[in-house]
């Protein structure tokens, strides 16, 4: 079970997140959601399609990124979260700034999605302040550089050991473990051979005790693997996002809602399949 604010999902089913960029440098949305309006017409769409959490990002956190001031954040997600909160559907934050945190909570944010797993100062304190989830992230380095050589003595165990560390620091600090999700950060700090490492070993993380969240969606292990462009990476995601959830992944992140929902149907009607 997982509780967000005023929401219980039980996780007897796969959880759909969408994505949902107000950034007009995303690597995958560039320069078409930069307006709120539609940043909220995507979101429904994607929530009409099956995403059962929306997942607001301001900031672009792919390799290389300019990171973007705390106002220019804020302006760009509080009407989007104050809007889809207001329909009744659950969002969540995809912000590593502490204030951005607490003024998402309070427009309405039932989940905090970090990458660097509440490690800012502050942020542990934003998240435990209120009685929204967090994602903890795993990411070796920063944004800006951490692609140009990741390096792992046992990417699995690295990545395993953080997490278990950030969920004792959670629960230090009053976060209970229902309230949290970790995820291994495919494709932060890491080669094609460590997500590959990460996805297959996945269920070793659902052993914390947490829910795991992989999201693979677009990413360039996918580009890497089938020479695809990010426009044409769909399948891929599709793939990979199966596999994930096969080990043990209860929720994914996609941008590609419609298509993942057709998935995770059959693959949950064989997982129920009895004899009659
Ligand atoms: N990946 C991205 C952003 N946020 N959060 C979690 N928990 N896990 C991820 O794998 C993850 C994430 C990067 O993807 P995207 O949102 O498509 O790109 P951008 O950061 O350019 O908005």
């Amino acid at each position: 079970m997982l509780r967000c604010g005023r929401f219980t999902f039980p996780l007897d089913r796969p959880l759909i997140m969408g994505v949902v960029n107000v950034t007009p440098d995303s690597f995958s949305d560039g320069g078409r959601l930069q307006d709120a309006r539609q940043a909220i017409d995507h979101a429904l769409m994607l929530a009409e399609q099956g995403a059962d959490i929306l997942d607001v990002g301001g900031e672009s956190t792919r390799p290389g990124a300019a990171p973007v001031s705390i106002e220019e954040e804020l302006q760009r997600v509080l009407p989007v979260i104050e809007a889809l909160a207001a329909r009744g559907l659950a969002v969540s934050a995809d912000t590593r700034k502490p204030r951005v945190m607490k003024a998402a909570i309070e427009a309405g944010a039932v989940m905090v999605n970090d990458v660097m797993a509440l490690r800012e100062p502050g942020a542990i304190e934003a998240v435990a302040q209120s009685d929204a989830a967090a994602c903890l992230m795993h990411m070796q380095g920063e944004p800006q550089t951490m692609q140009a050589a990741p390096h792992y003595a046992n990417v699995l165990a690295e990545v395993s050991g953080f997490l278990a560390q950030r969920i004792a620091a959670c629960a230090a600090a009053g976060i209970r473990q229902n309230r949290l999700v970790i995820d291994p950060g495919f494709g932060f700090g890491k080669t094609l051979a460590h997500n590959l490492v990460l996805l297959k070993n996945l269920d070793r993380l659902a052993e914390l005790g947490v829910p795991v969240l992989a999201g693979m969606s677009r990413k360039s292990m996918l580009g890497a693997l089938t020479g695809k462009p990010v426009d044409q990476r769909e399948y891929a995601g599709i793939a990979a996002h199966l596999a994930a959830v096969a080990r043990g992944a209860r929720i994914v992140r996609v941008h590609d809602v419609a298509a993942m929902k057709d998935a995770l149907q059959v693959w949950e009607a064989v997982e129920g399949a009895q004899e009659e």
